[in-house]
């Protein structure tokens, strides 16, 4: 019979709620028996119908003898501390994007990690397991577009919650196209520019829409496209231009509409309506994997720190207007 791992959580917000949703009534031999936040009300209504634990905050749930494996849900500013507890306790990890919210403070998870000896931690970089771009990313690797050139990328959010502030254009929003052009293209990410365009009247206080540009070590351009308050859904699009071709990722709604002369279909709400099933396979996969006593095989902090060293420049460049150059140090051997 297979093992039940026992997973607990910490941060019972948006996505906390969310992959606690998928870890017990989608995947099998999964018990979720713990839960943290700092909102205790919102902790002890998330904890109650699984009859959780409920822990007074994250480190005192990563202690629990109960608690095999740990999730961070938490807001990004708050990963650095309970990955670090995590792995001090030698208990695996899957901490939401992004991994922290500087090179520093994933240098410091690297470094603990390395210490430790062993992998122990995954990153949500969720679209690694998207069909859509698996599919995307096969054509590529077939060679049947040829040698590519460029990508163009949209990463469009209906809107943002209030937390939101204006570098999280960069740090909770880019961060993914970032992660994922490094693992399609196989190839580090070497300088980046942000220019912004006028400013959306949907915008608030933030610098919306924005352009980045990434150039990549084997001289593949990519621009991304951030708009974060389209409000008419989530969109996320995606071009290669090779020699010989293009592929692209295709309107990703089951269904079309054709009624009184007009062709509609089903634009996604939000990331958990896009993502749905990429996030299943991803914690599928995560959970096999300490199940079996081995390594994540997802995204590591490896990952998450090379986002993170992105990321800081990109928010460099989106302050000064500036081409900013990227270095990378030197990769750790678990990481090979
Ligand atoms: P949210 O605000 O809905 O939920 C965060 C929860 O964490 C809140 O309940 C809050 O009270 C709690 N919290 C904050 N600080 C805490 C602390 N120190 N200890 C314990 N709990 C704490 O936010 P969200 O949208 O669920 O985002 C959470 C994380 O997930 C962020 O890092 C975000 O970037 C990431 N995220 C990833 C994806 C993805 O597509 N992979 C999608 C959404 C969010
Ligand atoms: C959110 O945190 C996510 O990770 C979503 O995937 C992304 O689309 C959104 O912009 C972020 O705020």
């Amino acid at each position: 019979m297979r093992a039940v791992l026992r997973v607990g959580v910490i941060g019972a917000g948006l996505i906390g709620r969310d992959h606690i949703r998928r870890l017990t009534t989608v995947l099998a031999g999964i018990d979720v028996v713990a839960v943290a936040d700092v909102d205790a009300f919102v902790a002890a209504q998330v904890a109650a119908p699984l009859g959780a634990t409920v822990y007074p905050n994250g480190l005192a749930l990563i202690a629990a003898d109960e608690v095999d494996a740990v999730l961070v849900c938490s807001w990004g500013g708050t990963h650095e501390e309970y990955v670090l507890a995590a792995i001090t306790a030698g208990k695996p990890v899957f901490c939401e994007k992004p991994l922290a919210t500087t090179r520093e403070a994933c240098l410091r998870i690297v470094a603990a990690e390395v210490g430790h000896g062993r992998r122990l931690v995954q990153v949500g970089y969720m679209r690694r397991y998207d069909a859509a771009y698996r599919a995307l990313k096969q054509v590529l690797d077939s060679g049947v577009i040829g040698a590519p050139l460029m990508m163009h990328c949209a990463h469009r959010n209906a809107g943002v919650p209030a937390f939101y502030e204006p570098e999280n254009t960069i740090t909770d929003t880019a961060v993914h196209e970032i992660d994922m052009v490094r693992w399609m293209f196989g190839a580090e990410i070497v300088a980046v520019r942000v220019l912004r365009p006028r400013v959306s009247r949907n915008a608030g206080s933030l610098p919306d829409p924005l352009l980045l540009v990434l150039e990549l070590a084997n001289e593949v351009l990519v621009d991304v496209e951030i708009s974060v308050n389209v409000r008419y859904g989530y969109d996320i699009r995606g071009e290669i231009l090779g020699e010989d071709g293009t592929v692209s990722l295709e309107n990703p709604g089951l269904i079309a509409v054709r009624h009184a002369g007009r062709l509609a279909g089903p634009v996604p709400g939000d990331w958990r309506d896009r993502f749905a099933t990429a996030y299943d396979v991803e914690l599928r996969e995560w959970a096999d994997s300490v199940i079996g006593g081995g390594p994540p095989v997802g995204p590591g902090s490896w990952d998450g720190y090379a986002a993170a060293v992105v990321s800081d420049a990109a928010v460099r460049a989106l302050r000064t207007g500036d081409r900013v150059a990227v270095t990378v140090d030197e990769r750790p051997a678990i990481y090979s």
